[in-house]
């Protein structure tokens, strides 16, 4: 079922009134207080719109009253039933430091097709559209999947370019792709972006590997189900708490393969605006009584691809 197209106006506003308050906090060091105001925001906003939605991938797992909880219900009370994922502010250190490419995300679908994943660390990998259908997989390994990947593109490996998070724990698939000579393109945060870089805008990157956060994955699953491109995911699980977490929300096999149409059910709506610059939208400007926001606008079922431009009064 498809949702009204007259929702994607209104779920950008959200998107813009939360980069809004958190770009008040860009370069002050403080990204708890950034993270507080995008929240502040995004809730005031989607409390305006006319819908039963409810919060499945929030800020919070339990009833934290500042956070945009799991299972919180916003707007109206009236009409729709939405279920909504959000990221506030993704790249909290970003913003805190004045460094490009810190979002306002949510993804929309209607109510039961969006993917509950609890706030814990998820394997990723994605790669770009027109590919041979279920090309890689998180369990053939870097060296395959690699080689997967430059033969359906008829590129040699050294023409590659992989984005991953730096981080530790990433040491043993940044020393294959080292011997791959496949080229890295290192990010220290945000791979909601990291993972859409795929997607052949811009930066050029052709596969996205490495373990972030479960909730940005299922963010990053709905805007490359609106760009035809392909991922596969997996919860990892750290300790007995994290695997109850995880059954409580429904969870039965803790060790499942997502495709993306196992984490977005049907039709969805995805909405990133700039808080700073960055990569596919340019960060929050003000100007006297008005802001000038940019959001990156993808609706899956009527096709919409397109970067928004709006002059808002503060
Ligand atoms: C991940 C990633 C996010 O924070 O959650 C990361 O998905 C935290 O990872 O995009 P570490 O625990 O290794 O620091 C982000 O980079 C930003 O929220």
């Amino acid at each position: 079922m498809s949702i009204d197209k007259k929702y994607i106006n209104l779920f950008t506003k959200v998107t813009e009134r939360a980069a809004y308050g958190a770009s008040l906090f860009k370069g002050k060091n403080d990204k708890i207080a950034a993270d507080q105001a995008a929240v502040d925001e995004m809730r005031k906003q989607l409390n305006l719109i006319d819908m039963k939605g409810k919060i499945v991938i929030g800020e919070g797992e339990l009833d934290e009253a500042p956070m945009l909880y799991i299972n919180e219900e916003v707007g109206t009370k009236t009409g729709e039933e939405f279920d909504i994922a959000v990221d506030p502010l993704e790249g909290t250190n970003f913003t805190a430091k004045n460094l490009p490419n810190s979002l306002s995300v949510l993804a929309v679908t209607k109510k039961g097709n969006l993917l509950q994943a609890p706030d814990i660390y998820m394997e990723k990998i994605a790669v770009g559209p027109n590919l041979p259908k279920n090309l890689i997989d998180l369990d053939f390994g870097i060296k395959k999947n690699i080689k997967l990947l430059s033969d359906a593109k008829n590129i040699k490996t050294n023409k590659l370019t992989a984005c991953i998070l730096k981080r530790p724990r990433h040491d043993k698939i940044i020393k294959e792709l080292e011997s791959l000579k496949v080229n890295i393109n290192f990010i220290t945060d945000g791979d909601v972006s990291g993972v859409i870089s795929v997607a052949d805008i811009n930066p050029k990157i052709d596969i996205y590997i490495g373990t972030g956060g479960g909730p940005e994955g299922v963010l990053a699953a709905a805007a490359l189900d609106c760009l035809n491109c392909q991922m596969q995911t997996r919860l990892v699980f750290q300790n007995p708490e994290e695997r109850n977490r995880a059954k409580k929300m429904g969870i039965l096999n803790l060790d499942k393969k997502y495709y993306i149409k196992d984490m977005i059910k049907d039709d969805v709506i995805f909405c990133a605006t700039g808080v700073t610059d960055g990569d596919y939208v340019k960060g929050i400007k003000i100007d006297n009584n008005y802001f000038k926001a940019e959001t990156f606008v993808l609706h899956k079922n009527s096709k919409t691809n397109k970067i928004f431009k709006n002059k808002i009064r503060k």
